[in-house]
């Protein structure tokens, strides 16, 4: 190497190109640096009242990234619409930022069960920017969203898994989010007729992270000593 200044320049430059490569699927507990859960209620077995204890069976996050789509983390009830249970996760590294993710809803078909659920991003499990709602699927009704923060992000429908399954599609458009959060909005009394529900059920979640985009910064850093190494040698 005839240059130390060339030597550093492709240090630098060789770190970039393996940051900017390395984009991450956090599709288990362990790619998260946090998991929040704060589950919320569930209906008694006549759908007239609130009961404190979401089922067992649906209060392990694990089952978000089991891979199986008959089992789910669910959100929970709350005493209104709009303060069900909520369930909060930050990335790792928590330096990166979230570029896309999916996420499976599960509702048994004609199950008169409407469920909904707010999503938001954040940084470091705060400043929270609510992005939009998932709806389920429903008698009467198909799964849908709302949008509320374009052109900064978008929720979307997937392709369908099956007439019980609907998947979400997530795309970051701008920003540095490293968290995300959904909120339970479900009633939990619809026309006198509710059964055992235990809110917005995630059978499945899967979120894509980037490094920070400071990587462009050490990129023209690596310019700049290039460019030093160039006068250097003239
Ligand atoms: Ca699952
Ligand atoms: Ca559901």
């Amino acid at each position: 190497m005839k240059s130390p200044f060339l030597a550093i320049a492709l240090v630098v430059m060789g770190a970039v190109g393996s940051a900017a490569n390395a984009d991450v699927v956090h599709n288990t507990v362990d790619a998260f640096d946090i998991i929040n859960a704060s589950q919320g209620k569930k209906t008694n077995d006549a759908g007239t009242a609130l009961v404190p204890i979401v089922d067992a069976n649906r209060n392990r996050v694990e089952n978000m990234f089991d891979g199986s789509l008959t089992t789910a983390f669910s959100l929970g009830l709350g005493d209104t619409p709009g303060n069900g249970g909520s369930l909060v996760l930050t990335i790792k590294p928590t330096t990166n930022v979230i570029a896309s993710g999916s996420l499976v809803e599960w509702t048994n078909l004609n199950s008169g069960h409407q469920e909904s659920a707010t999503v938001s991003l954040g940084v470091d499990g705060g400043s929270w920017e609510e992005i939009g709602t998932l709806k389920n699927t429903q008698p009467g009704n198909v799964a849908s969203f709302s949008n509320l923060l374009q052109p900064y992000a978008l929720l979307s429908l997937g392709s369908a898994v099956n007439t019980v399954h609907t998947t979400f599609v997530l795309t970051v458009l701008s920003g540095n989010f490293n968290s995300l959060r959904f909120q339970d909005t479900s009633p939990y009394l619809l026309n006198g007729t509710t059964k055992d529900r235990d809110g917005f059920d995630i059978a499945n979640l899967s979120v894509t992270s980037v490094p920070e985009p400071t990587a462009l910064a050490l990129a023209g850093a690596a310019l700049l000593v290039l460019g030093a190494a160039r006068r250097f040698k003239a």
